[in-house]
C-alpha cells in the first residue's frame, strides 16, 4: 500500500495544495506538534485555507522529540483525521508544512520565525512547557531557564520555548521586522498573559536582552492573545491506523483521532492580517477568561479526578470510569456541590447545560480516552483546574471535601504508581511527571496513615503555596479523604458510597 503523501493523496488532497508541491508560504510556526495541535488548531487552518486561501501553512516544531518529523515529513505534512462518532468522518490535513525538530534542526527553526513571511506562533507545549513557578510567574530557577539566561548570543541553541521564542522576536526587532503574534493553546488559566509576562520577564533577565531598551519597550507592545482549546483527543493507536488504510486506501504512519466537538475560542486582539479562522467556526471575543475558567474547572477538573480516582479503582477509560454508577455520581456531585458554585457566569452560556454536555462526551463509546493519559503530570494540571477552585471554595467558606478527594486521590495514584513500579520493576507504567522523582521520593516514605503521610505531601512547595497549607479546612479534608482511600490501595474492597450524599 502507499504511503500518504501530496502525489499520493489524489482526490482527497486539501484544495489549497497541488500535487506538484507548489503550495501556499509558511504563516505560523507551532511549537508542540502533538496528536491536540493536529486535532484542533492544524484543523481549523487547513478549514481556513480551503474557505479563504492565503499563506497560512504551518511550521511545526517539536521542542525535543523526533516522532512526529519521521512520521509526517515523508507524508508532506499529510495525515488523516477521524471525528470519532457513531459513524467516523476522516479527512486529510494539508495545513501544516513540515515538521522540525529544535535540537536538531535549531537555525532553521529561528530562519523560520524569522521569516517576513511568518506572522503567527501558536503553541501546545502543555502546562510544564512554560515554565512557571506555583504563583504563575516565570520561574528563574528552573533549570532550562536557568541555562537560556546565560546563552551568549541569539542564535544559541536555548532548550525552553520561552527562551526560543525571545530570541526570535529579538532577532526580528534587530532586523526590523514586526513582532510576531504569539497565542498560547494550553490548558493554562490566562494563557496568553502569561505567556507575554513569561517572555518579558526572561528578556528583562536574559544576559544578552536586559539592557536592549528598545527592545524591552518593544515587547510592551507584543501581542498575545488569550485563548480556550477544547476537543477530547486521545492517543494514536493500530486501530485507528487500520481504518485509516482501509477506508482511505493509503498508509499513514500517524493519523489523529478526536471527538466530532471542537471549539477554540480566542481574544479578540488578533493583527487583521490573519487567517480565515472566524470564517470556519473560530469564536473571537474580548473575554476568554470566562471561557477558559469554565473549561478549565468543568471539564479538565472533572476529567484529572476520574483519571486518579479511575485508576485507583482499576479503570482504564473514561468510558469505563463514566459507567461506574459510583465514580460517575461522585464526579457528577462534585461539579454540582463544589465547582460549578465556582464559576462565574459567562455571556451566552448555560453553564448546568454546558457540564451536563460535557458528562455526555466523557461518554461517546467511540473516543477511547485512557485515563492514563489524563494523569500525566499532575503536578502541573493541579494548579490550573483544581487547585484554583479550591482556594475560591476556601475563600467563600464553601465546601471543599470532594475537592480535597479528588486531589487526595492524585496523591494515592503516585503512592499506586511507586507500588506498581517496586512490584514489576521495569514493566511498570512510568508516573509521567516532571516532578516524578521528587513525587516517587515521597511516595517511598509514605506508610497510607493520613497523619503521617500529609505532611510529607504538604511539604511539597512546588505544588502546594503556604496559604493552602495552612488553611484548616482544606487540610483537615485532605487528611480524611487520604485516610479513606488508603485501603483500597491496599487491596480493600473499590467502594466509594462513603463519599456520596443523597
Ligand atoms: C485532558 C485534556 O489530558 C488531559 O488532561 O483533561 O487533554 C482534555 O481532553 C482536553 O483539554 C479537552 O479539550
Amino acid at each position: 500500500m502507499n504511503r500518504l503523501s501530496l502525489s499520493t493523496a489524489g482526490a482527497l488532497l486539501p484544495v489549497y495544495l497541488t500535487p506538484q508541491g507548489d503550495n501556499p508560504q509558511i504563516g505560523i510556526v507551532h511549537l508542540g506538534p502533538g496528536a491536540f495541535f493536529r486535532g484542533h488548531q492544524a484543523f481549523y487552518t487547513d478549514a481556513a485555507m480551503a474557505k479563504a486561501g492565503g499563506n497560512w501553512r504551518i511550521c511545526a516544531v517539536s521542542m525535543r522529540s523526533k516522532d512526529v518529523a519521521q512520521a509526517l515529513n515523508p507524508q508532506d505534512g499529510l495525515y488523516a483525521l477521524a471525528q470519532m462518532e457513531q459513524d467516523s468522518h476522516l479527512s486529510l490535513i494539508g495545513s501544516i508544512a513540515e515538521v522540525l525538530v529544535a535540537p536538531v534542526d535549531y537555525a532553521k527553526v529561528q530562519a523560520r520565525l524569522t521569516a517576513a513571511s511568518c506572522k503567527y506562533v501558536t503553541m501546545t507545549i502543555t502546562e510544564k512547557g512554560y515554565c512557571l513557578n506555583n504563583s504563575g510567574e516565570l520561574d528563574l530557577t528552573h533549570a532550562d531557564i536557568a541555562a537560556d539566561l546565560q546563552l551568549a548570543d541569539a542564535i544559541s541553541q536555548a532548550k525552553s520555548a520561552i527562551g526560543l521564542l525571545t530570541q526570535a522576536l529579538w532577532l526580528r526587532h534587530q532586523g526590523g521586522l514586526p513582532l510576531l503574534t504569539l497565542m498560547s493553546c494550553d490548558n493554562l488559566t490566562d494563557n496568553g498573559h502569561k505567556l507575554k509576562a513569561a517572555v518579558r520577564c526572561f528578556a528583562a533577565n536574559a544576559t544578552i536582552f536586559a539592557k536592549d531598551v528598545d527592545f524591552l519597550l518593544q515587547l510592551t507592545e507584543l501581542i498575545c492573545p488569550c485563548s480556550m482549546v477544547d476537543s477530547i483527543t486521545p492517543a494514536t493507536d493500530d486501530a485507528l491506523r487500520d481504518l485509516v488504510a482501509t477506508r482511505l486506501g493509503v498508509q499513514d504512519a500517524w493519523p489523529v483521532k478526536r471527538e466530532a466537538f471542537c471549539q477554540w475560542v480566542v481574544e479578540d486582539i488578533l493583527p487583521a492580517d490573519q487567517p480565515a479562522w472566524r470564517d470556519v467556526g473560530v469564536v473571537f471575543t474580548k473575554d476568554v477568561t470566562a471561557f477558559e475558567k469554565a473549561k478549565l474547572r468543568l471539564l479538565n477538573a472533572p476529567h484529572s479526578t476520574l483519571a486518579y480516582l479511575g485508576s485507583l479503582l482499576g479503570i482504564e477509560t473514561v468510558f469505563d470510569a463514566m459507567a461506574h454508577p459510583q465514580l460517575s455520581q461522585l464526579v457528577r456531585q462534585l461539579v454540582e456541590s463544589e465547582i460549578l458554585p465556582s464559576v462565574p457566569l459567562v455571556d451566552g452560556l448555560d453553564l448546568q447545560q454546558y457540564s451536563q454536555d460535557i458528562f455526555r462526551r466523557f461518554e461517546n463509546p467511540s473516543v477511547r480516552h485512557l485515563l492514563a493519559q489524563i494523569a500525566w503530570d499532575g503536578s502541573q494540571k493541579l494548579q490550573m483546574r483544581l487547585l484554583p477552585v479550591l482556594r475560591d471554595n476556601l475563600a467563600a467558606g464553601r465546601s471543599v471535601q470532594l475537592l480535597a478527594l479528588a486531589i487526595a486521590s492524585w496523591l494515592q495514584f503516585i503512592r499506586l504508581r511507586a507500588a506498581q513500579a517496586a512490584e514489576l520493576g521495569a514493566a511498570a507504567p512510568a508516573l509521567v511527571d516532571p516532578l516524578a522523582p521528587l513525587l516517587l521520593a515521597t511516595a517511598a516514605q509514605c506508610t497510607g496513615d493520613a497523619s503521617t503521610d500529609v505532611p510529607l505531601w504538604l511539604a511539597l512547595d512546588s505544588v502546594f503555596a503556604a496559604d493552602l497549607i495552612t488553611h484548616t479546612a482544606f487540610v483537615s479534608a485532605l487528611w480524611q479523604a487520604y485516610q479513606q482511600l488508603s485501603p483500597i490501595l491496599a487491596g480493600g474492597p473499590a467502594d466509594l458510597s462513603q463519599f456520596l450524599s443523597g
